[in-house]
């Protein structure tokens, strides 16, 4: 049976790996601070006392934990992943992180002679919970084929977008889309309220054209409650839309409206809403 390291139990690490754990794979968890492990423990799911010792433990280590740095930490750190890894183990890097980070986490988990495989996901909390995340996998088709069955059980579906670093730049155009749409649903919305007009008619208004969507669906109803409790927080947000501006500037593409939605995360960080649901973007435009 294939033993799967899982590290990092977050807000979308935590139902992931409760997802393998239902599909019956040997699972071994691993998070920093180990409050978080404990009711993996209570279930009887294995835990590891270093990101070492679950990897070398596991066939398959995934891994989703904040950003770049806290990847090259989880690799690079005494009784880090890297220790434990030879040529029998395959690590799914699952975090958002940036394409020239990727490069180098796969760069040194190869060199530490085990295969590599970037597989961020597109989609929050609630198709965590549901295992219908979108999987983005960059790799040899051999080693996406070889840990398709782990990605089946969180995602579905999974989409094999080329080599190595295609999966996050998959990641990265996708949540590029989504920030630019956001802020600019929002900035129509505040010219709207400003005008007269109530949220829930423009949603209204919104859902029965070309422009239905389930994002502005759903962003429209937390801003109509203004409750700002987070699926998807402003903080990664702006780092993803970062990372996007920072992969554009390598390949010569012109992001001009993502450069702006970009700014407006910004101010919503700096006015205290960092940790606040994405659509908090809203709140400094209307200040
Ligand atoms: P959360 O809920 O903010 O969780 C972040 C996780 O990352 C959590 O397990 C953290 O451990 C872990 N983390 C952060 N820094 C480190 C370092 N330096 N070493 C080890 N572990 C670390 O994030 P989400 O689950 O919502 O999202 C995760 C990724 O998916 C992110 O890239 C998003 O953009 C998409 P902690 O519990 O704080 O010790």
């Amino acid at each position: 049976m294939t033993t799967v390291g899982f590290i990092g139990l977050g807000a979308m690490g935590a139902p992931m790996a409760w997802n393998l754990d239902d599909a019956g794979f040997d699972l071994v968890v691993y998070n920093r601070t180990t409050d978080r492990e404990q009711p993996f423990a209570e279930a009887g799911v294995s835990v590891a006392d270093s990101p070492k010792h679950l990897t070398k433990r596991a066939d398959v280590v995934c891994c989703i934990v904040s950003d770049g740095d806290a990847v090259a930490e989880l690799l690079e750190r005494d009784l880090g992943v890297l220790e434990g890894v030879d040529q029998d183990t395959t690590v799914v890097q699952m975090s958002t992180i940036g394409y020239a980070e990727t490069m180098a986490a796969a760069d040194l988990v190869t060199e530490a002679g085990g295969r590599f495989v970037d597989a961020p996901v597109s989609g929050t909390v609630g198709p965590a919970e549901d295992g219908t995340l979108v999987g983005l996998a960059g790799g040899e088709t051999e080693v996406v084929e070889d840990v398709r069955p782990i990605l089946d059980a969180m995602c579905e579906p999974v989409v094999h977008c080329g080599e190595v670093g295609q999966g996050t730049n998959m990641k990265l155009f996708v949540n590029l889309l989504l920030g630019d749409a956001m802020a600019a649903f929002a900035e129509a919305l505040v010219f709207g309220r400003a005008s007269g007009l109530d949220v829930e008619t423009m949603r209204t208004v919104v859902s029965n054209g070309a422009l239905d969507c389930p994002l502005f669906d759903s962003k429209g109803g937390t801003i109509a409650d203004g409750d700002f409790a987070p699926r998807f927080p402003v903080d990664y947000q702006f780092k993803d839309l970062s990372l996007a501006l920072d992969r554009a500037g390598e390949v010569g593409a012109p992001l001009s409206q993502t450069a702006a939605a970009r700014e407006s995360f910004s101010a919503a960080r700096a006015r205290g809403h960092g940790g606040e649901d994405m659509a908090a973007v809203i709140q400094p435009m209307e200040e």
